[in-house]
């Protein structure tokens, strides 16, 4: 398995977030991708290599340009108004507000283009998160090579992001980027398994009227869990998508079992639909031991999921998504990666 890895993640560390009232420590830090890093490295589960770097082409295939030059510059605006510490948004366009006008206020704008007060945006994030699409790409690059996986080693986060929004830890939507990558070089269909925590809102929006982009998501169910508005069962994908977006939102608290029974009817599914490519958003917030998450998958259902993953007999590229339990989250990915290797080598 390839394992594509930068340092440079650290050039995003987010110091406050808010949670249940007051401002802590960011949840989602470099010690997250440090940790899965030493693991990954001690496994021998791949070789582990620097991104190549690939522009903002590939990225605008999947975000607005405009969100993505709003980024680019955010930091520069931020401390042109005299701030230095994060920028953290406090006001947005909610139903009845214009947001077809793009303000001049960069306060305004950043709640335009947010739908959290829990994203940090730093000095350094915009050249993070374009370094975790350089992974991203990189590691689809290694499978359109010829291997038959990769590992995109990357934060912050993606799957939150949507075409011109940011939002829980994340900017650029490094899954989504991959699987249109793997569509611009002529594959037909490509599925996206989303097994974190949290549903994968930004992944589903960007595809959600497409049917060449299948996307599955197995997560807390939003009437009660981040990111609350979106990831209902009812939610099947449009015109001609209809029919190529699925799911499987659990009570917080599910049993593993049922987790494995939501990941049989997805795999049933993607067996039908039989892609070319398979992109695996791979969070491991469903970890017992998760601070902000409530199921109960522990080390043996890390390797199951990696050996069932690896039944697929797919091209499959993993990218790095959630997971807070700072020092057990590189052995749960690891369990992840070996699993799957045991089965497909
Ligand atoms: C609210 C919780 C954000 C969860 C982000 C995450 N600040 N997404 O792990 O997968
Ligand atoms: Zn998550």
């Amino acid at each position: 398995m390839h394992i594509i890895y930068s340092p440079d993640h650290h050039l995003h560390r987010g110091q406050y977030e808010f949670f249940r009232g007051e401002l802590v420590p960011c949840f989602e830090k470099p010690e997250r991708a440090d940790y899965v890093f030493k693991a990954v490295s001690e496994s021998g589960i791949g070789a582990i290599t620097a991104p190549e770097h690939f522009g903002i082409e590939p990225i605008e295939r999947v975000h607005a340009p405009r969100y993505l030059r709003f980024l680019e510059r955010a930091w520069d605006s931020w401390a042109a108004l005299g701030n230095t510490k994060d920028a953290i948004p406090a006001v947005w366009p909610i139903r009845g507000f214009r947001s077809d006008v793009e303000p001049d206020s960069f306060i305004a704008q950043l709640g335009m283009y947010s739908f959290d007060s829990g994203t940090p945006f730093t000095s350094g994030s915009w050249r993070a998160a374009r370094l975790g699409a350089d992974i991203a790409l990189t590691a689809q690059k290694r499978i359109a090579e010829g291997a038959r996986s990769a590992f995109a080693l990357s934060r912050p986060p993606g799957h939150h992001a949507g075409a011109d929004f940011l939002g829980g830890y994340c900017f650029i939507n490094n899954a989504a980027v991959a699987a249109q990558a793997f569509i611009d070089q002529g594959a037909q269909r490509v599925a996206i398994l989303d097994v974190d925590y949290h549903h994968g809102n930004g992944t589903q929006s960007i595809f959600y009227e497409r049917a060449d982009v299948l996307f599955q998501s197995i997560h807390g169910d939003p009437k009660t869990e981040y990111p609350f508005y979106l990831g209902h069962a009812d939610e099947t994908g449009a015109g001609a998508g209809a029919g190529f977006n699925r799911n499987y939102p659990l009570p917080a608290g599910s049993s593993n079992e049922r987790w494995f029974e939501a990941l049989d009817a997805a795999s049933t599914r993607i067996a039908s639909y039989a892609p070319d490519a398979l992109v695996v958003s791979l969070g491991v917030d469903t970890y017992v031991g998760d601070p902000i998450s409530k199921f109960q998958l522990d080390r043996p259902e890390y390797l199951r999921l990696g050996a069932h993953i690896g039944r697929f007999g797919l091209p499959t590229l993993f990218v790095l998504e959630g997971g807070y339990a700072v020092e057990d989250i590189g052995v749960n990915v690891a369990h992840v990666l070996k699993g799957f290797r045991d089965v497909a080598g």
